[in-house]
């Protein structure tokens, strides 16, 4: 068996995945719409070895990034046939930069052509799903629907000129991974069923915001769903939140710089950082204007990124 290579890319969602449904299939509780980027990707290489191994970006993983991916490997070997996974992370790692998105698609694409399993795109994401929930939205370019029965899908937006500004606010991983703040948000925090009845309206009216070329709404819904994301999960037992001082300074600078006529929305993860949805055409005023915030890293623009490939 010759060593296999696949590349996806990181996808940021606009309309959040957050929580779980019951069972042990790592389906969401909720569906999701994302918008995948050209700037962070992972690639992996898969081939044949005496045991399971992970290196990541040249370190052997250990504990519970190992087990994740030792697992997904029990999903698709055949024959015991053991594996060496080899990944380059083109994004920092944990950093609520959507890794585990990129990481588990490229897996899949791999192992998909290593064990010759002859899945189709949907396939695909249903398979990376089991990986990462967010993984199954990586196997697509642009904006992907994400259902509540597991699989992603693409969705056209031809009218919409879509750029996100990522606006890096701290180094560093972050202190509590996302599995273990959604777990915690669904079974601890009262807001949480309000966020899962509310949740379908808001993707239907992303959807045909998105289709119709609807910038201002689908911008108006992407600030929505982040910010009642972070509120549950700020009302569990103990709160979460991932917001930094410098979080909320790029918040009301977006808010401001709206204010002032431009078009920009932002949206935060399971991590300090800010994105910042705009069209071309604002895009270099914006990023010019938040890089004078006192303290921000850096901010890269990132435009819409392709789908999962064999490398
Ligand atoms: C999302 N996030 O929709 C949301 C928004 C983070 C905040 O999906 O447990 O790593 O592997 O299915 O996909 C991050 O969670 O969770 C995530 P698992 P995942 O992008």
């Amino acid at each position: 068996m010759l060593p296999v290579s696949a590349v996806a890319h990181a996808n940021i969602a606009l309309i959040k995945y957050w929580g779980k449904a019951p069972g042990s299939q790592n389906l969401p509780a909720t569906g999701s719409l994302s918008f995948t980027l050209d700037c962070f990707f992972t690639k992996t290489t898969l081939q044949k070895s005496h045991e399971d191994r992970f290196i990541l970006n040249g370190v052997e993983q250990t504990g519970e990034r190992f087990t994740r991916v030792k697992a997904f490997l029990d999903l698709v070997r055949v024959k015991n046939i053991a594996c060496e996974v080899i990944s380059e992370n083109h994004v920092p790692t944990q950093a609520g930069l959507a890794s585990s998105a990129s990481g588990f698609a490229a897996l899949a694409c791999a192992a998909n052509q290593f064990f010759a399993l002859g899945l189709d795109e949907r396939g695909l994401s249903e398979l990376a799903r089991q990986g990462s929930g967010s993984a199954a939205r990586s196997i697509f370019s642009g904006l992907a629907l994400m259902h509540t029965e597991g699989y992603a899908e693409s969705i056209e937006a031809p009218d919409l000129d879509l750029n996100l500004l990522v606006v890096h606010c701290l180094d560093g991983e972050k202190q509590v991974d996302s599995r273990t703040a959604m777990n915690l948000t669904a079974q601890t925090s009262p807001y949480y069923p309000a966020w899962v009845a509310s949740h379908s309206a808001d993707l239907k009216a992303a959807i045909t915001a998105a289709t119709h070329g609807h910038f201002q709404k689908l911008g108006e819904l992407t600030e929505y769903s982040t910010l009642k994301m972070h509120a549950s999960m700020m009302a569990s037992q103990p709160g979460i939140w991932y917001f930094e001082p410098l979080s909320m300074a790029v918040m009301n600078a977006v808010r401001d710089l709206r204010r002032q006529g431009l078009q920009a929305y932002f949206t935060l993860d399971a991590g300090p950082h800010v994105k910042v949805l705009c069209p071309s055409k604002d895009a270099l005023i914006l990023k010019t204007e938040l890089e004078k915030i006192p303290g921000i890293l850096k901010i890269q623009h990132a435009k819409s990124g392709p789908g999962a490939y064999l490398a």
